[in-house]
């Protein structure tokens, strides 16, 4: 009896104590979005996603502030159409692993925006994962996308 407990604990033992370590498994960044007119439906954010972790992450969508909801798009070519795909079932993302959301590629859509979004607003984009957690990124409006480590240099 007292064996089978503990073998039920350790689980959450080892939770905790990759929790307890402080240093984030997964990492958000770089990410922008286009201004946007709230009466065409949609906006597009895009960003970097690392996974550090030991175990593999799925993204299964987000929430913002800023639109009714989020859903993650594919763009593909079909017939020689440019077309999106939604994908419900999320992205996986390997231990060790970045996956890019950028233009042409994997992309997070934001439906229904509240307002329109300008260039130079800021927002915060609530990624959700698989495993119940939650990966907040602030995103940056603008025409242009960032150059990611330049820091805005000039050369
Ligand atoms: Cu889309």
């Amino acid at each position: 009896m007292r064996r089978r407990a503990l073998l039920i604990a350790l689980p959450c033992v080892l939770a905790e104590t990759a929790f307890a370590q402080g240093k984030p498994a997964v990492v958000a960044e770089n990410a922008w979005s286009r201004p946007a007119l709230a009466r065409i439906g949609t906006a597009v954010a895009y960003l970097s996603f690392r996974n550090e972790g030991g175990q593999p992450v799925r993204i299964l969508g987000g929430t913002t502030p800023v639109a009714e909801r989020v859903e993650i798009h594919e763009s593909v070519v079909e017939d020689g159409v440019a077309r999106m795909r939604p994908r419900p079932e999320g992205v996986a993302v390997p231990s060790g692993g970045v996956i890019r959301f950028e233009p042409n590629g994997l992309h997070l859509m934001l439906m229904k925006p509240h307002a329109d979004l300008k260039a130079g607003q800021h927002f915060t984009l609530t990624l959700n994962l698989e495993d119940g957690g939650t990966v907040a990124v602030p995103v940056q409006v603008t025409m242009r996308e960032p150059v990611a480590g330049h820091g805005g240099a000039s050369h």
